[in-house]
Protein backbone atom coordinates (compact mmCIF):
# COMPACT_ATOMS: atom_id res chain seq x y z
CA UNK A 1 0.00 0.00 0.00
CA UNK A 2 1.42 3.46 -0.76
CA UNK A 3 1.76 5.81 1.95
CA UNK A 4 1.38 9.47 0.74
CA UNK A 5 2.51 12.56 2.20
CA UNK A 6 1.60 15.93 1.11
CA UNK A 7 3.20 18.95 1.87
CA UNK A 8 1.61 22.23 1.09
CA UNK A 9 -1.77 22.42 0.20
CA UNK A 10 -2.48 25.94 -1.39
CA UNK A 11 -5.51 26.06 -4.27
CA UNK A 12 -3.49 23.98 -6.57
CA UNK A 13 -3.04 21.45 -4.00
CA UNK A 14 -6.82 21.18 -2.88
CA UNK A 15 -7.37 20.08 -6.48
CA UNK A 16 -4.38 17.37 -6.44
CA UNK A 17 -5.58 16.15 -3.41
CA UNK A 18 -9.06 16.02 -4.59
CA UNK A 19 -7.79 13.97 -7.41
CA UNK A 20 -5.74 11.70 -5.04
CA UNK A 21 -7.55 10.98 -2.05
CA UNK A 22 -9.38 8.09 -3.27
CA UNK A 23 -6.36 6.05 -4.39
CA UNK A 24 -4.53 3.68 -2.81
CA UNK A 25 -3.38 3.87 1.03
CA UNK A 26 -3.22 6.51 3.59
CA UNK A 27 -3.11 10.19 3.11
CA UNK A 28 -1.82 12.85 4.88
CA UNK A 29 -1.32 16.55 4.47
CA UNK A 30 0.59 18.58 6.04
CA UNK A 31 -0.60 22.58 5.64
CA UNK A 32 -0.05 25.87 7.91
CA UNK A 33 -3.32 27.26 6.95
CA UNK A 34 -5.74 26.00 9.80
CA UNK A 35 -8.62 27.02 7.63
CA UNK A 36 -7.45 24.51 4.86
CA UNK A 37 -6.85 21.71 7.28
CA UNK A 38 -10.50 22.08 8.52
CA UNK A 39 -12.14 22.09 5.35
CA UNK A 40 -9.55 18.92 4.69
CA UNK A 41 -10.66 17.31 7.76
CA UNK A 42 -14.35 17.85 6.63
CA UNK A 43 -14.22 15.95 3.59
CA UNK A 44 -12.47 12.98 5.53
CA UNK A 45 -8.91 13.97 4.82
CA UNK A 46 -6.30 13.11 7.77
CA UNK A 47 -5.34 16.74 8.08
CA UNK A 48 -2.19 17.95 10.33
CA UNK A 49 -1.68 22.06 10.83
CA UNK A 50 2.37 22.50 11.08
CA UNK A 51 4.92 23.85 8.93
CA UNK A 52 5.67 21.92 5.80
CA UNK A 53 9.30 22.75 5.98
CA UNK A 54 9.79 21.54 9.75
CA UNK A 55 11.68 18.47 9.83
CA UNK A 56 10.10 18.06 13.40
CA UNK A 57 6.71 17.98 11.65
CA UNK A 58 7.28 16.37 9.03
CA UNK A 59 9.14 13.70 9.42
CA UNK A 60 6.00 12.71 12.62
CA UNK A 61 3.52 12.90 9.66
CA UNK A 62 3.25 10.03 7.99
CA UNK A 63 5.22 6.67 8.04
CA UNK A 64 6.57 4.07 5.37
CA UNK A 65 6.09 7.49 2.89
CA UNK A 66 6.55 6.36 -0.47
CA UNK A 67 4.62 9.48 -2.47
CA UNK A 68 5.44 12.74 -1.78
CA UNK A 69 3.32 15.34 -3.42
CA UNK A 70 4.67 19.28 -2.69
CA UNK A 71 1.50 21.69 -3.50
CA UNK A 72 1.83 24.86 -1.56
CA UNK A 73 1.00 28.15 -2.96
CA UNK A 74 4.12 29.82 -1.75
CA UNK A 75 7.30 29.31 -4.33
CA UNK A 76 10.06 29.38 -1.84
CA UNK A 77 8.23 26.96 0.55
CA UNK A 78 7.44 24.58 -2.34
CA UNK A 79 11.40 24.67 -2.61
CA UNK A 80 11.98 23.93 1.01
CA UNK A 81 9.53 21.34 1.89
CA UNK A 82 10.88 20.09 -1.39
CA UNK A 83 14.17 19.27 -0.25
CA UNK A 84 13.24 18.05 2.71
CA UNK A 85 11.44 15.44 1.48
CA UNK A 86 14.23 14.24 -0.49
CA UNK A 87 16.22 14.63 2.97
CA UNK A 88 13.57 12.67 4.89
CA UNK A 89 12.23 10.22 2.44
CA UNK A 90 15.04 9.79 -0.03
CA UNK A 91 13.37 6.73 -1.72
CA UNK A 92 9.87 8.08 -2.13
CA UNK A 93 8.73 9.48 -5.47
CA UNK A 94 8.04 13.36 -5.36
CA UNK A 95 5.67 15.34 -7.13
CA UNK A 96 5.98 19.09 -6.65
CA UNK A 97 4.20 22.02 -7.62
CA UNK A 98 6.70 25.11 -8.29
CA UNK A 99 4.06 27.76 -6.69
CA UNK A 100 2.25 30.62 -7.60
CA UNK A 101 4.47 33.00 -10.30
CA UNK A 102 7.39 30.96 -9.96
CA UNK A 103 10.60 32.05 -11.69
CA UNK A 104 12.24 29.45 -14.69
CA UNK A 105 14.94 29.58 -11.99
CA UNK A 106 13.09 28.09 -9.05
CA UNK A 107 11.20 25.41 -11.71
CA UNK A 108 14.41 24.83 -12.80
CA UNK A 109 15.64 24.03 -9.35
CA UNK A 110 12.41 21.86 -8.02
CA UNK A 111 12.95 19.96 -11.45
CA UNK A 112 15.73 19.03 -10.87
CA UNK A 113 15.21 17.06 -7.63
CA UNK A 114 11.44 15.64 -8.19
CA UNK A 115 10.00 13.04 -9.99
CA UNK A 116 8.27 14.89 -11.49
CA UNK A 117 7.52 18.58 -11.67
CA UNK A 118 3.42 19.46 -12.71
CA UNK A 119 2.35 22.59 -13.92
CA UNK A 120 -1.80 23.06 -12.98
CA UNK A 121 -2.32 24.46 -16.43
CA UNK A 122 -1.40 21.09 -18.39
CA UNK A 123 -4.09 19.56 -19.78
CA UNK A 124 -5.27 16.23 -18.08
CA UNK A 125 -3.68 17.22 -14.68
CA UNK A 126 -6.17 14.93 -12.72
CA UNK A 127 -5.30 11.86 -14.82
CA UNK A 128 -1.46 12.54 -14.46
CA UNK A 129 -1.60 13.22 -10.78
CA UNK A 130 -3.50 9.90 -10.49
CA UNK A 131 -1.43 8.24 -12.12
CA UNK A 132 1.79 9.29 -10.78
CA UNK A 133 0.94 9.08 -7.61
CA UNK A 134 -0.88 4.87 -8.32
CA UNK A 135 0.61 1.80 -6.68
CA UNK A 136 3.89 1.78 -8.64
CA UNK A 137 5.09 5.34 -8.31
CA UNK A 138 8.01 4.39 -5.91
CA UNK A 139 9.25 1.86 -8.38
CA UNK A 140 9.40 4.73 -11.15
CA UNK A 141 11.10 6.77 -8.28
CA UNK A 142 13.64 4.07 -7.97
CA UNK A 143 13.92 3.56 -11.68
CA UNK A 144 14.80 6.94 -12.32
CA UNK A 145 17.34 6.76 -9.35
CA UNK A 146 18.90 3.71 -10.56
CA UNK A 147 19.75 5.31 -14.35
CA UNK A 148 20.58 8.71 -12.14
CA UNK A 149 23.36 6.89 -10.66
CA UNK A 150 25.12 5.37 -13.90
CA UNK A 151 28.67 6.84 -14.54
CA UNK A 152 28.44 6.51 -18.39
CA UNK A 153 26.68 4.88 -20.85
CA UNK A 154 23.95 2.49 -20.74
CA UNK A 155 23.42 -0.42 -22.80
CA UNK A 156 20.04 -1.36 -23.38
CA UNK A 157 19.76 -5.11 -24.42
CA UNK A 158 16.27 -7.02 -25.83
CA UNK A 159 16.08 -10.64 -26.24
CA UNK A 160 17.28 -12.04 -29.02
CA UNK A 161 15.88 -11.90 -32.32
CA UNK A 162 13.53 -9.22 -30.91
CA UNK A 163 9.85 -8.86 -31.26
CA UNK A 164 7.85 -5.31 -31.51
CA UNK A 165 7.29 -5.45 -27.41
CA UNK A 166 10.84 -5.76 -26.95
CA UNK A 167 12.39 -3.09 -29.48
CA UNK A 168 9.67 -0.64 -28.04
CA UNK A 169 10.48 -1.06 -25.23
CA UNK A 170 14.25 -1.00 -25.25
CA UNK A 171 13.76 2.69 -27.60
CA UNK A 172 11.84 3.58 -24.49
CA UNK A 173 14.18 3.14 -21.89
CA UNK A 174 17.09 4.83 -23.80
CA UNK A 175 14.27 8.04 -24.09
CA UNK A 176 13.96 7.60 -19.95
CA UNK A 177 17.71 7.70 -19.44
CA UNK A 178 18.04 10.44 -21.74
CA UNK A 179 15.80 12.51 -19.72
CA UNK A 180 17.76 11.68 -17.16
CA UNK A 181 20.95 12.57 -18.78
CA UNK A 182 22.39 9.23 -19.55
CA UNK A 183 23.89 8.38 -22.84
CA UNK A 184 21.96 4.60 -24.00
CA UNK A 185 21.64 2.35 -26.71
CA UNK A 186 18.97 -0.11 -28.07
CA UNK A 187 20.97 -3.22 -28.59
CA UNK A 188 20.21 -6.90 -29.76
CA UNK A 189 21.46 -10.18 -30.73
CA UNK A 190 20.42 -12.58 -33.66
CA UNK A 191 18.02 -10.33 -36.21
CA UNK A 192 14.78 -9.09 -36.62
CA UNK A 193 13.25 -11.52 -38.72
CA UNK A 194 9.67 -11.11 -39.68
CA UNK A 195 8.89 -8.62 -42.47
CA UNK A 196 6.45 -6.76 -39.86
CA UNK A 197 9.09 -6.32 -37.12
CA UNK A 198 11.40 -4.75 -40.04
CA UNK A 199 8.85 -2.62 -41.21
CA UNK A 200 8.66 -1.19 -37.79
CA UNK A 201 11.55 -0.58 -37.20
CA UNK A 202 12.41 1.10 -40.72
CA UNK A 203 9.23 3.41 -40.59
CA UNK A 204 9.76 4.49 -37.47
CA UNK A 205 12.58 5.14 -38.11
CA UNK A 206 14.93 3.36 -35.13
CA UNK A 207 18.34 3.15 -34.75
CA UNK A 208 18.93 0.11 -33.06
CA UNK A 209 22.76 -1.46 -32.38
CA UNK A 210 23.11 -5.38 -33.45
CA UNK A 211 25.84 -7.16 -31.26
CA UNK A 212 27.06 -10.36 -32.55
CA UNK A 213 27.91 -12.82 -29.87
CA UNK A 214 31.52 -14.81 -29.21
CA UNK A 215 34.86 -14.39 -27.71
CA UNK A 216 35.18 -10.96 -29.34
CA UNK A 217 32.12 -9.31 -27.60
CA UNK A 218 33.44 -6.29 -26.09
CA UNK A 219 30.56 -4.08 -23.88
CA UNK A 220 33.88 -2.50 -22.02
CA UNK A 221 32.33 0.98 -23.46
CA UNK A 222 29.43 0.69 -21.28
CA UNK A 223 28.92 1.47 -17.80
CA UNK A 224 25.49 -0.28 -17.54
CA UNK A 225 23.71 -2.57 -18.94
CA UNK A 226 19.91 -2.72 -18.89
CA UNK A 227 17.35 -5.95 -19.77
CA UNK A 228 14.28 -5.46 -21.27
CA UNK A 229 11.32 -8.02 -21.95
CA UNK A 230 13.68 -10.73 -20.21
CA UNK A 231 15.14 -10.78 -17.34
CA UNK A 232 18.58 -12.67 -17.09
CA UNK A 233 21.18 -12.51 -18.88
CA UNK A 234 22.79 -15.26 -21.22
CA UNK A 235 18.92 -16.28 -21.14
CA UNK A 236 17.16 -15.39 -24.39
CA UNK A 237 20.13 -13.40 -24.89
CA UNK A 238 23.95 -13.61 -25.86
CA UNK A 239 25.04 -11.76 -22.89
CA UNK A 240 27.67 -13.46 -20.80
CA UNK A 241 26.15 -15.03 -17.48
CA UNK A 242 28.14 -13.32 -15.16
CA UNK A 243 26.96 -9.92 -16.78
CA UNK A 244 26.47 -7.34 -13.97
CA UNK A 245 22.89 -6.03 -14.89
CA UNK A 246 21.60 -2.70 -12.98
CA UNK A 247 17.86 -2.60 -14.94
CA UNK A 248 15.41 -5.00 -15.89
CA UNK A 249 12.14 -4.36 -16.81
CA UNK A 250 9.65 -7.32 -17.83
CA UNK A 251 6.40 -9.27 -17.80
CA UNK A 252 7.62 -12.53 -18.32
CA UNK A 253 7.32 -14.65 -15.15
CA UNK A 254 10.86 -15.60 -14.38
CA UNK A 255 11.78 -19.18 -13.87
CA UNK A 256 14.85 -18.19 -11.94
CA UNK A 257 15.59 -15.30 -8.97
CA UNK A 258 16.42 -12.15 -11.60
CA UNK A 259 19.72 -10.10 -10.13
CA UNK A 260 19.37 -6.36 -10.97
CA UNK A 261 20.00 -2.84 -9.08
CA UNK A 262 16.28 -1.96 -10.29
CA UNK A 263 14.16 -4.39 -10.81
CA UNK A 264 10.10 -4.02 -12.64
CA UNK A 265 8.82 -7.27 -13.16
CA UNK A 266 5.37 -7.33 -13.72
CA UNK A 267 3.59 -11.29 -14.84
CA UNK A 268 0.63 -9.80 -14.37
CA UNK A 269 0.43 -7.11 -17.30
CA UNK A 270 0.42 -8.30 -20.83
CA UNK A 271 3.45 -6.38 -22.27
CA UNK A 272 6.63 -4.61 -20.93
CA UNK A 273 5.63 -1.59 -23.00
CA UNK A 274 2.89 -1.38 -21.35
CA UNK A 275 5.54 -1.21 -18.14
CA UNK A 276 7.78 1.33 -20.16
CA UNK A 277 4.63 3.81 -21.06
CA UNK A 278 3.74 3.77 -17.21
CA UNK A 279 7.41 5.01 -16.40
CA UNK A 280 7.12 7.82 -19.46
CA UNK A 281 3.74 8.89 -18.17
CA UNK A 282 5.09 9.26 -14.44
CA UNK A 283 7.89 11.08 -15.18
CA UNK A 284 6.32 13.38 -17.70
CA UNK A 285 8.82 13.18 -20.35
CA UNK A 286 7.39 14.43 -23.82
CA UNK A 287 6.88 11.64 -26.02
CA UNK A 288 8.00 11.43 -29.41
CA UNK A 289 5.53 9.80 -31.65
CA UNK A 290 8.02 7.29 -32.46
CA UNK A 291 7.93 5.99 -29.05
CA UNK A 292 4.38 6.00 -28.05
CA UNK A 293 3.54 4.40 -31.62
CA UNK A 294 6.28 1.70 -31.03
CA UNK A 295 4.89 0.83 -27.50
CA UNK A 296 1.30 1.14 -28.65
CA UNK A 297 2.21 -1.38 -31.42
CA UNK A 298 4.44 -3.85 -28.28
CA UNK A 299 1.46 -3.93 -26.58
CA UNK A 300 -1.09 -4.50 -29.47
CA UNK A 301 1.50 -7.37 -30.73
CA UNK A 302 1.74 -9.04 -27.38
CA UNK A 303 -1.70 -8.63 -26.03
CA UNK A 304 -2.83 -10.01 -29.40
CA UNK A 305 -4.76 -6.79 -29.86
CA UNK A 306 -6.10 -6.50 -26.16
CA UNK A 307 -7.27 -10.78 -26.64
CA UNK A 308 -4.71 -12.27 -24.63
CA UNK A 309 -3.26 -11.89 -21.08
CA UNK A 310 -4.52 -8.46 -21.51
CA UNK A 311 -5.00 -6.34 -17.93
CA UNK A 312 -6.38 -2.93 -16.72
CA UNK A 313 -2.88 -1.79 -16.90
CA UNK A 314 -2.21 -2.47 -20.65
CA UNK A 315 -5.45 -0.72 -21.55
CA UNK A 316 -4.61 2.56 -19.64
CA UNK A 317 -0.98 2.65 -21.10
CA UNK A 318 -3.16 2.28 -24.54
CA UNK A 319 -5.59 4.99 -23.98
CA UNK A 320 -2.24 7.23 -22.85
CA UNK A 321 0.02 6.15 -25.80
CA UNK A 322 -3.40 6.64 -28.55
CA UNK A 323 -3.58 10.09 -28.58
CA UNK A 324 0.70 10.57 -29.30
CA UNK A 325 1.53 7.53 -32.13
CA UNK A 326 0.38 7.72 -35.16
CA UNK A 327 -1.99 4.97 -36.32
CA UNK A 328 -1.67 4.93 -39.77
CA UNK A 329 1.79 4.07 -39.93
CA UNK A 330 0.81 1.07 -37.74
CA UNK A 331 -1.35 0.32 -40.32
CA UNK A 332 1.48 0.41 -43.04
CA UNK A 333 3.33 -2.25 -40.48
CA UNK A 334 0.27 -4.43 -39.86
CA UNK A 335 0.14 -4.96 -43.79
CA UNK A 336 3.74 -4.35 -45.29
CA UNK A 337 4.02 -4.46 -49.17
CA UNK A 338 4.93 -7.91 -50.04
CA UNK A 339 7.70 -8.11 -52.39
CA UNK A 340 7.62 -10.22 -56.14
CA UNK A 341 9.73 -12.62 -54.53
CA UNK A 342 7.56 -13.25 -52.00
CA UNK A 343 4.81 -13.99 -54.02
CA UNK A 344 6.80 -16.26 -56.19
CA UNK A 345 7.78 -18.29 -53.44
CA UNK A 346 4.56 -18.95 -51.88
CA UNK A 347 3.15 -19.43 -55.68
CA UNK A 348 6.02 -22.43 -56.06
CA UNK A 349 4.77 -23.68 -52.52
CA UNK A 350 1.49 -23.74 -53.50
CA UNK A 351 2.35 -25.57 -56.87
CA UNK A 352 5.02 -28.08 -55.44
CA UNK A 353 2.24 -29.05 -52.34
CA UNK A 354 2.17 -33.12 -51.79
CA UNK A 355 -0.80 -33.14 -49.04
CA UNK A 356 -1.88 -36.35 -46.88
CA UNK A 357 -4.39 -36.48 -44.96
CA UNK A 358 -4.77 -33.10 -43.78
CA UNK A 359 -0.99 -32.50 -43.68
CA UNK A 360 1.03 -30.48 -46.00
CA UNK A 361 4.36 -30.50 -47.71
CA UNK A 362 6.01 -28.71 -49.95
CA UNK A 363 9.76 -27.43 -51.16
CA UNK A 364 10.13 -23.85 -52.82
CA UNK A 365 13.48 -24.62 -54.17
CA UNK A 366 16.35 -22.37 -53.80
CA UNK A 367 15.26 -19.22 -51.49
CA UNK A 368 16.12 -15.39 -51.77
CA UNK A 369 14.42 -14.52 -48.67
CA UNK A 370 14.21 -16.82 -45.48
CA UNK A 371 10.88 -15.01 -44.12
CA UNK A 372 8.73 -15.84 -47.58
CA UNK A 373 8.97 -19.67 -45.78
CA UNK A 374 7.42 -18.51 -42.81
CA UNK A 375 4.89 -16.28 -44.91
CA UNK A 376 4.05 -19.25 -47.17
CA UNK A 377 3.37 -21.67 -44.61
CA UNK A 378 1.24 -19.57 -42.61
CA UNK A 379 -0.90 -19.10 -45.77
CA UNK A 380 -1.27 -22.55 -46.58
CA UNK A 381 -2.52 -23.13 -43.47
CA UNK A 382 -5.23 -20.99 -44.88
CA UNK A 383 -6.09 -23.72 -47.60
CA UNK A 384 -9.22 -25.97 -47.01
CA UNK A 385 -9.07 -29.34 -44.86
CA UNK A 386 -5.06 -28.26 -44.22
CA UNK A 387 -4.59 -28.62 -40.76
CA UNK A 388 -0.69 -29.01 -40.94
CA UNK A 389 1.92 -27.07 -43.12
CA UNK A 390 5.37 -27.55 -44.02
CA UNK A 391 8.06 -25.71 -46.01
CA UNK A 392 11.02 -25.34 -47.01
CA UNK A 393 13.88 -24.56 -49.25
CA UNK A 394 17.83 -24.30 -49.40
CA UNK A 395 19.91 -21.63 -49.45
CA UNK A 396 23.82 -21.41 -48.68
CA UNK A 397 24.35 -24.90 -48.46
CA UNK A 398 21.39 -25.51 -45.73
CA UNK A 399 17.75 -26.66 -45.99
CA UNK A 400 15.21 -24.33 -44.73
CA UNK A 401 11.71 -25.59 -42.77
CA UNK A 402 9.47 -24.25 -41.71
CA UNK A 403 5.91 -25.50 -40.21
CA UNK A 404 2.94 -24.77 -38.58
CA UNK A 405 -0.12 -26.26 -37.10
CA UNK A 406 -3.91 -24.82 -35.99
CA UNK A 407 -6.66 -27.40 -35.05
CA UNK A 408 -4.68 -30.47 -34.75
CA UNK A 409 -3.39 -32.66 -31.87
CA UNK A 410 0.26 -33.05 -33.50
CA UNK A 411 2.92 -31.24 -31.86
CA UNK A 412 4.94 -29.52 -34.61
CA UNK A 413 7.88 -29.08 -32.01
CA UNK A 414 7.82 -32.71 -31.21
CA UNK A 415 7.37 -34.10 -34.75
CA UNK A 416 10.05 -31.78 -36.20
CA UNK A 417 12.94 -32.71 -33.31
CA UNK A 418 11.71 -36.38 -34.01
CA UNK A 419 11.85 -36.07 -37.52
CA UNK A 420 14.92 -33.85 -38.18
CA UNK A 421 17.27 -33.71 -34.96
CA UNK A 422 19.20 -36.80 -36.31
CA UNK A 423 20.25 -34.70 -39.44
CA UNK A 424 20.10 -30.92 -38.44
CA UNK A 425 18.60 -29.01 -35.47
CA UNK A 426 15.10 -29.06 -35.04
CA UNK A 427 12.79 -26.78 -32.71
CA UNK A 428 9.62 -25.06 -31.60
CA UNK A 429 6.39 -25.01 -29.97
CA UNK A 430 3.33 -26.97 -30.82
CA UNK A 431 1.99 -24.71 -32.97
CA UNK A 432 4.96 -23.34 -34.72
CA UNK A 433 8.51 -24.88 -35.35
CA UNK A 434 11.42 -25.11 -37.72
CA UNK A 435 14.73 -27.17 -38.82
CA UNK A 436 17.74 -26.73 -40.39
CA UNK A 437 19.46 -29.24 -42.26
CA UNK A 438 23.10 -29.06 -43.75
CA UNK A 439 22.27 -29.56 -47.19
CA UNK A 440 25.48 -31.87 -47.44
CA UNK A 441 23.82 -34.36 -45.34
CA UNK A 442 21.21 -35.03 -47.95
CA UNK A 443 23.94 -36.15 -50.69
CA UNK A 444 26.42 -35.00 -53.20
CA UNK A 445 24.33 -32.98 -55.53
CA UNK A 446 25.95 -29.77 -57.19
CA UNK A 447 23.86 -26.86 -55.60
CA UNK A 448 23.97 -25.39 -59.23
CA UNK A 449 21.45 -28.62 -60.37
CA UNK A 450 18.68 -27.20 -58.91
CA UNK A 451 16.31 -29.12 -60.53
CA UNK A 452 17.57 -32.36 -59.14
CA UNK A 453 18.59 -30.81 -56.00
CA UNK A 454 15.04 -30.40 -55.19
CA UNK A 455 14.11 -33.71 -56.18
CA UNK A 456 16.94 -35.19 -53.75
CA UNK A 457 16.33 -32.21 -51.04
CA UNK A 458 11.92 -33.56 -51.18
CA UNK A 459 12.21 -37.41 -51.23
CA UNK A 460 14.37 -36.74 -47.77
CA UNK A 461 12.52 -33.95 -45.95
CA UNK A 462 9.48 -35.10 -47.28
CA UNK A 463 9.33 -38.42 -46.85
CA UNK A 464 10.71 -37.99 -42.72
CA UNK A 465 7.80 -35.72 -42.22
CA UNK A 466 5.21 -37.87 -43.01
CA UNK A 467 6.61 -40.52 -41.91
CA UNK A 468 6.88 -38.91 -38.53
CA UNK A 469 3.66 -37.29 -38.49
CA UNK A 470 1.98 -40.52 -38.41
CA UNK A 471 3.71 -41.99 -35.53
CA UNK A 472 5.18 -38.96 -33.33
CA UNK A 473 2.88 -38.69 -30.02
CA UNK A 474 0.24 -35.97 -29.79
CA UNK A 475 0.23 -32.97 -27.99
CA UNK A 476 -0.41 -33.93 -24.28
CA UNK A 477 -1.94 -30.01 -23.60
CA UNK A 478 1.10 -28.96 -22.43
CA UNK A 479 1.17 -25.77 -23.94
CA UNK A 480 2.60 -23.47 -21.65
CA UNK A 481 6.31 -21.96 -21.72
CA UNK A 482 8.61 -20.16 -20.09
CA UNK A 483 7.62 -17.19 -21.52
CA UNK A 484 6.92 -15.44 -24.71
CA UNK A 485 10.22 -14.62 -25.29
CA UNK A 486 11.93 -18.06 -24.72
CA UNK A 487 9.26 -19.89 -27.12
CA UNK A 488 10.17 -16.98 -29.70
CA UNK A 489 13.96 -17.40 -29.08
CA UNK A 490 13.69 -21.41 -29.84
CA UNK A 491 11.56 -21.00 -32.89
CA UNK A 492 13.39 -18.13 -34.28
CA UNK A 493 16.70 -20.40 -33.82
CA UNK A 494 15.74 -23.04 -35.71
CA UNK A 495 13.27 -21.37 -37.99
CA UNK A 496 15.02 -18.40 -39.13
MN1 LIG B 1 6.78 -8.98 -24.36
Amino acid sequence: MVSRLVLGCGTVGQSLVEAIADGPGSLVVIDDAESRIEALREEGVTATSGDPTDPETVEGGAEDVEVVVVAGDDPETNRRAAELAVDLFPGAYLLAYAGHDATDDQRFALSAIADRTVDPTEALVEQVVTVAVGDHAIRTANLRRTLRAVDGKLAVFMHDNPDPDAIASAVALCRIAEEVGIDAEPCYFGEISHQENRAFVNLLDLDLRNFEAGPDLDLSEFAAVALVDHSRPGVNDQLPEDTPIDVVVDHHPPKEPVDATFIDLRSDVGATSTLLAEHIQRLGIDISEAVATGLLYGIRVDTKDFAREVSTADFEAASYLLPHADTGMLERVESPSVSADTFETVARAIRNRRVEGTVLATCVGSLSDRDALAQAADQLLDMEDITTTLVYGFRDGTVFVSARARGTDVDLGETMRAAFDQIGSAGGHADMAGAQIPLGLLGTVEEEEEASLTDVVSDVITDRFFETIQSTPQTDGEYSHGGEASFDATVAEHED
